[in-house]
Order: C-alpha cells, then sequence, then structure tokens
C-alpha cells in the first residue's frame, strides 16, 4: 500500500511553504496559459506585482486622489504626505544620504537622459571622454552617443571576454584624465554578469572622473547601498522590482544634483516664473516638472516595503540557489549552450539551442505556458560580441522554484522534438 505519510518527501520544507506563500502574494502567477499552469520567467523584462503593490494604488484612487504639492485641501495634503513618504522609502532602500538625492522618474531610461541632457550638458565637453561598456542596455549607450554628437565628446567602450566579463585591465587602460563621466551596468540584463561596480567607482574617482550605475537589474536581487559604493549617480526602475510601471528614480550625489541645471520646463519645477525669465526650484523639485506619477510613486513605495519585508539578502540566497539548479540543468540539454557564463552571476539564464531561432524556441516554450524573453534584449552590441542575432533569455525572481526550471527543461524537450 502507498501510505504518502510514511514518504517524507510529501512533506513540504520550510522553504516549499514560504515559497507557496510568496507566490500567493501575486495574484497574477495564479492562472494558466494555454491550458498549463503560468511559468514567468520573463522577470528582467518585468516583474509581477504583490497584492500590497496593487492595494496601495487601489487605496491611493479611492480614498486620497489628488495633485501634490499643489493644494492646500485635506486630500491634497494627503496625497503629498504619502508621495512623499515613498521618496523616503526610497531614499532608505539604497541607503541615500537625504530624499533631496532621490528624483522620481519614469525609469532607468529617463534617468540616464536626465543625467546626459543636464550634467552632461554643463560639464562634458568638446574632446572629454565617456566611458561605458559593450555590456550596456541601450539605455545605457543611446544617451551618451546624443551628448557626445551634440558635444563633441567621445564615447569609449570596455570590452567583454568570452564569459561575459569586463575586460579591466582595458578599463583601466582607457581611464584618463579625458574620463569625464563612466557609465557601467551593475548586472547584465543580456548576460547575468554582476560587475565590480565599487572597484570601478574607485579607480574612476581617482582620475576624477563620475559615476553613473545602472541599477535596473540590480535593485530588485541584492542590497543596494549607494553611500558603500560612493557612485554619483545610480539609475533604477521600479516595474523590474515588483513595483508599477512608468516610475523609477535616479539617485544622485546632492552637491552634484544642486550644480545641474533643470532637464524639462513646466510647474513644480520653478522657485518663480515671470515673462523675462525663470528661477527654479532647489533638487529634487528641479527635475520634476508636471504632475508627477503619483500613484507609481506609492506603488514603488510598497515594493520596497514588500521587499524589506522579505529581506533581500534572502532573495538573493534564493534565486542564487535557483540561478544553480538552472545551470546545471540547461547544461545538461544536449545542443544548449549558455550565453554568458561569468564567475559573479545573477539570475539570468540566456542560450541559444542547436540552430533555432530564439524566437521559435520562445512560440513553443509560450504553448507549454513558459514565459521567456527573446531577441537581443536591448543590448545588440552584446549580441554583435558573441556574433549572435539573438538569444532566449530565461530571467529569475523571489518567486520562481526548481519546478519552474524544470518546466523550462522540459519545454526545450519539446522543442527539439518538434524541430528534430
Ligand atoms: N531591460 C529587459 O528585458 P526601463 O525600460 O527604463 O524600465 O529600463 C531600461 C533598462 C536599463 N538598464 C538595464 C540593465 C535594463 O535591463 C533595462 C530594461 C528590459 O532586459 C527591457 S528592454
Amino acid at each position: 500500500m502507498n501510505f504518502p505519510y510514511q514518504n517524507q518527501k510529501t512533506i513540504p520544507s520550510f522553504q516549499e511553504i514560504a515559497l507557496k506563500t510568496i507566490q500567493n502574494e501575486f495574484p497574477i502567477l495564479n492562472q494558466e496559459v494555454r491550458g498549463r499552469k503560468l511559468v514567468y520567467l520573463d522577470n528582467a523584462a518585468t516583474s509581477q506585482k504583490p497584492r500590497v503593490v496593487i492595494e496601495s494604488m487601489r487605496a491611493y484612487y479611492n480614498e486620497i486622489n489628488a495633485n501634490v504639492h499643489r493644494g492646500v485641501h485635506h486630500l491634497s495634503e494627503k496625497a503629498t504626505v504619502a508621495y512623499e513618504a515613498a521618496r523616503k522609502k526610497l531614499q532608505e532602500f539604497i541607503n541615500a544620504v537625504s530624499t533631496k538625492e532621490i528624483v522620481f522618474l519614469r525609469g532607468a531610461t529617463e534617468a540616464v537622459n536626465l543625467v546626459a541632457h543636464s550634467y552632461g550638458r554643463k560639464f562634458i565637453g568638446n574632446g572629454d571622454e565617456i566611458l561605458i561598456t559593450e555590456m550596456e542596455h541601450h539605455s545605457n549607450i543611446v544617451p551618451w552617443q546624443l551628448l557626445a554628437e551634440q558635444t563633441g565628446a567621445v564615447v569609449k567602450f570596455v570590452h567583454i571576454n568570452q564569459a561575459g566579463e569586463l575586460i579591466l585591465d582595458e578599463l583601466e587602460e582607457k581611464l584618463t584624465e579625458k574620463t569625464k563621466l563612466v557609465a557601467v551596468t551593475h548586472i547584465s540584463n543580456a548576460l547575468g554578469t554582476v560587475n565590480p561596480v565599487k572597484d570601478i567607482i574607485g579607480k574612476a574617482h581617482q582620475v576624477g572622473a563620475k559615476v553613473l550605475v545602472d541599477g535596473a537589474q540590480a535593485a530588485p536581487h541584492r542590497k543596494i547601498d549607494v553611500r558603500d559604493l560612493d557612485c554619483d549617480f545610480y539609475v533604477l526602475s521600479g516595474h523590474k522590482m515588483y513595483g508599477p510601471t512608468g516610475i523609477g528614480i535616479l539617485y544622485a550625489k546632492q552637491d552634484l544634483l544642486e550644480e545641474m541645471p533643470p532637464y524639462q520646463g513646466g510647474g513644480e519645477m520653478i522657485s518663480t516664473v515671470r515673462l523675462t525669465g525663470s528661477t527654479f526650484a532647489k533638487p529634487p523639485y528641479r527635475f520634476e516638472a508636471g504632475t508627477p506619477n503619483i500613484e507609481g510613486a506609492i506603488g514603488l513605495g510598497a515594493a520596497v516595503d514588500f521587499l524589506n519585508r522579505i529581506d533581500l539578502n534572502v532573495v538573493s540566497s534564493h534565486e542564487q540557489e535557483l540561478l544553480e539548479y538552472g545551470t546545471k540543468s540547461l547544461l545538461e540539454v544536449e545542443g544548449l549552450k549558455l550565453i554568458g557564463t561569468a564567475s559573479q552571476k545573477a539570475g539570468i539564464l540566456s542560450f541559444v539551442f542547436e540552430d533555432i531561432h530564439p524566437h521559435d524556441i520562445g512560440t513553443i516554450l509560450d504553448q507549454q505556458g513558459v514565459a521567456v524573453r527573446t531577441g537581443h534584449h536591448c543590448a545588440m552590441p552584446v549580441m554583435e560580441r558573441f556574433d549572435l542575432p539573438a538569444t532566449t533569455r530565461a530571467s529569475l525572481a523571489l518567486y520562481n522554484t526548481k519546478e519552474d526550471i524544470d518546466e523550462l527543461v522540459a519545454g526545450l524537450i519539446k522543442v527539439r522534438e518538434v524541430f528534430a
């Protein structure tokens, strides 16, 4: 007789129970896609949202919706308090010195563009150098190219090796007194490489360069401490860290923000406006022209609360365990090659599989209920480096499980059957 209670494997572990509870906080995960349980492995593109984030925005509209910093009436005061409380949560989340260093923007892309337009046009001129890397997302490449076109500055690159790691000797060679700014990603969205940003920042500062760190892929997965890093700018997107879309932050050291001219003009960012000219508000408001994304900021604040409560160190070790399991499982699939094998890696599994086009792989996986991203991942120079048009990318979040990886592998076996 098969009596289940004599088999310990039928009893869930502490970790399995905790994961189930976490998954229950994400209503969207509890659904079937094409008749199969949804397996969501496209977290680097955008993460799913926990109940607390969704509820915080619903409550904002149900209870306190009003414009911020403008009214003396009750609702406006409440909305302003909630909006500024969210700024405080972000400040503490990344250990910034002051809320004045936190600018709410649409996301990482807008934040890099702000720095390029405002800091860049004032402080980076003809012949100056901007040092970026071959593994950057387009949003940390194109703004610098546009700036260089406008100012005569030169964009230089640090290349990556076959494992997808920055060639640090090259970085040191290319850092000179001409370098005015280094822009580097904390974690590569296409390869998963975790860059030694603290060392890079130290080296850049020795030649007097400022450093912008693109934290879009880091903030959901590890504790960020901008004071410990000593970065000058840090950008992140809320939607990748369990918050809503359309909101993110630029962190910048206060003295830098004080010196930076406005990026956009409009309401809120001014001190006085006369027909003959205007003066501008202090940071961060100088950079928040117009009515901001109030519900987005509140939702992002709730996402920070959620991450604090779960504990990013726990998240990080869970995802690291999954990454190891995923790496091992994928390498057992014959004909599969991982792209991005850095010794320091986060939960991103980018791969090619025989000579099957990633879009076909993605489509067949989708038929099995498995969501991955396929394409160049807005990192075309990375694809060029590995001489590939595209990869398939599975990216992990705190609610993923070993079973999700097993489903991915089972889906890949199906892909092979279809193409046999
Ligand atoms: N990467 C991905 O699937 P926005 O679009 O502003 O929220 O984030 C841009 C961005 C900047 N830097 C890095 C390292 C990123 O990964 C991203 C967004 C998504 O990989 C969408 S292309």
